[in-house]
């Protein structure tokens, strides 16, 4: 498995905010952060991948948002903020060797961090990034391989994944405030503890789970239901409304 991760721009404090009020962000400490994430992720079996740095596009840390990596095809996405827009040239250049490339394309929009795979099935949410001619241009490009789009409407949050992701092919840990538990009905679902919102975004590598030490609580719920996991520090990327999957984006390798 390789794991593409970009650094930290020095530009971060200028970040895209939403549901988040600015606070100071210790770059120093955010780059110590990114660097024991990415010591985590080798820990889990990836090869580290850096992608060039982009030091003056403040969220081009968040690579998860520039494309969606399946084993047939990549899709590079056209960020619903047009800040981010100058990320995905970098991003397809490092794919071009490993995937056939898609592009999302005018008036289509889509984050990374809205679209979902667990098996054939891709979750999509509509969000204030992704819009619908985007999820219709994802649809397109993966329903040949036989994957299934299922649309999610996303409401008090960034992005899907920072309302639900999956722990295993059979389990999504969830925020119901933040999305409709009744789209992953075919899961078993774990909620996040009401105390932790935002803790639902943990990224999963093979069979372990990374998730962030900020979420004691929920942490303890997905450990006790069977998941091995794996924890990391990333309170100051929190500040720029990123979290664990945003930090990277998994491409496995394929046997040639
Ligand atoms: C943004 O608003 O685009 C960034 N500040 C945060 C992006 C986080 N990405 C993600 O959760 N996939």
């Amino acid at each position: 498995m390789i794991a593409l991760t970009r650094s930290v721009p020095p530009s971060i404090t200028r970040c895209e905010l939403t549901h988040v009020a600015r606070q100071p962000i210790d770059y120093h400490r955010a780059r110590a952060q990114h660097a024991a994430y990415e010591r985590a992720l080798e820990t889990l079996g990836c090869r580290i991948q850096r992608l060039p740095d982009t030091p003056h596009l403040p969220d081009s840390v968040f690579v998860e948002d520039a494309a969606v990596v399946f084993d047939e095809i990549a899709v590079l996405t056209r960020p619903g903020a047009a800040s981010r827009r100058p990320e995905i040239e970098s991003v397809a250049a490092a794919l071009e060797p490993q995937r056939t490339l898609a592009f999302i394309e005018e008036p289509g929009t889509l984050d990374g961090g809205d679209v979902l795979a667990v098996g054939k099935t891709v979750y999509v949410g509509l969000s204030r990034r992704t819009n619908a001619d985007g999820a219709r241009q994802l649809e397109h490009a993966v329903a040949p391989f036989g994957y299934r789009v299922v649309r999610a409407a996303v409401d008090g949050c960034l992005h899907l994944k920072s309302a639900v992701t999956a722990v295993s092919d059979g389990a999504v840990l969830l925020n119901p405030a933040w999305i409709d538990p009744r789209v992953f009905a075919a899961h078993d679902r774990i909620d996040v503890d009401p105390s932790e919102a935002a803790a639902a975004n943990v990224l999963r590598v093979g069979d372990r789970v990374l998730v962030a030490a900020a979420f004691p609580r929920t942490n303890d719920r997905v450990a006790q239901r069977g998941a091995q996991i794996a924890i990391v520090d990333v309170s100051e990327i929190a500040k720029a409304e990123g979290a664990l999957t945003c930090c990277s984006i998994l491409v496995r390798t394929l046997g040639s």
